[in-house]
């Protein structure tokens, strides 16, 4: 059976971006017939300064999103990096295997980094060697991930493959990406060419999964878009980047096509689309932020999911890493 894995950063507020582009993928995985680890993926959040209080707080929260979406605990596993130590370990030997020149051709490390890489974490420049062992210590074979995380994913696969060249070894599996659906890349509200982003210090560029229904209607009211009424065809979305943003999450959250949208739409002003589009947000996003909101008063309750989710996962990765040292010729107990 294929084996699942995702994870997201507890760096800051989930958003629509991460929930369409990830989230939402691995409640429909959920429901086949298959083994899935989702990854509260702290280690990498680090890589960045994060407030010790914050990041606590984040990681229940994101747990909290998680079930909230709809991922059960008793389905798939749930857990916290740092509680798993077998990601680590296994970045520590990959560390070893990945070269330099690949490192540093990765966007996300040359856009965080910036030109200031003297002064940027040893851990961010490592960050995707780290994502290749949490992927390669379950053996994942499916990767549910937004578009950025493409590359990302081509070195694991690169990585893979110069393991198993080097020690003479078919240990660890090619990964597929899984990047599908309408939104796998949403866009900023205020600004169609970047990435709707936890980062991004304007907070009207995106919506968090804890905004009310009145911010959610607000921001998306305020939404940067273009004059023209919308298109009734794809095509006309081409030059449009804000506009084919917007129905792209419309698309995604009323889990139709853009052609389906654009045939009830098209011919429509924003004025009357956004409205729609609201609508629609807050119908799909409000549940899930009372369902969080309910959950995080019992945190407990939350750090016990963790703590069972990762027992359960070092199951599976326990086993991989201690064959992972002996093929590298680690000494291993008796
Ligand atoms: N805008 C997006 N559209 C679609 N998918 C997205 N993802 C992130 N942003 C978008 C997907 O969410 C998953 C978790 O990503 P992450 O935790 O690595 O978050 P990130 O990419 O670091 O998110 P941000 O918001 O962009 O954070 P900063 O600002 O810190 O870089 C991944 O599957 C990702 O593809």
């Amino acid at each position: 059976t294929p084996r699942v894995f995702s994870g997201i950063q507890p760096s800051g507020n989930l958003h629509l971006g991460n929930y369409l582009g990830a989230l939402k993928r691995f409640v429909d995985w959920q429901a086949k017939d298959v083994e899935s680890i989702y990854c509260m993926v702290d280690l990498h959040a680090i890589t960045v300064w994060q407030d010790p209080a914050d990041l606590k707080k984040s990681t229940r929260e994101l747990c909290a999103g998680f079930i909230a979406a709809g991922l059960d605990p008793e389905k798939s596993i749930l857990i916290n990096q740092s509680q798993v130590p077998e990601h680590a370990q296994l970045a520590w030997v990959f560390n070893c295997v990945a070269r330099m020149g690949w490192m540093q051709r990765m966007t996300q490390w040359k856009d965080k980094a910036g030109k200031n890489a003297q002064n940027a974490s040893l851990g961010l420049f490592a960050y995707p060697a780290l994502m290749a062992a949490d992927i390669l210590v379950y053996h994942a074979t499916h990767v549910p991930v937004g578009e950025d995380q493409k590359q990302h994913l081509e070195l694991t696969r690169d990585i893979a493959i110069k393991f198993n060249h080097d020690y003479g070894v078919n240990f660890f599996p090619e990964t597929e990406p899984v990047i599908e659906g309408a939104a796998t890349r949403v866009m900023s509200l205020r600004d169609g060419s970047k990435k709707m982003s936890k980062s991004d210090p304007s907070d009207a560029s995106r919506i968090n999964l804890t905004d009310d229904a009145d911010a959610i209607a607000k921001k998306i009211r305020k939404a940067k878009t273009d004059p023209e009424a919308l298109p009734s065809e794809a095509k006309g979305l081409e030059e449009r980047p804000e506009a084919r943003n917007l129905v792209n999450i419309y698309a995604a959250m009323a889990e139709m096509s853009v052609d389906q949208v654009l045939a009830e739409v098209g011919g429509k002003q924003f004025s009357e689309f956004k409205p729609m589009l609201a609508d629609l947000a807050v119908a799909k996003m409000s549940p899930i932020t009372t369902e969080m909101a309910r959950l995080m008063e019992n945190q407990d309750e939350i750090d016990k999911i963790l703590a069972r989710g990762s027992e359960r996962a070092r199951a599976i990765t326990a086993p991989i890493l201690s064959q992972t040292y002996d093929i590298i010729g680690m000494v291993r107990p008796v």
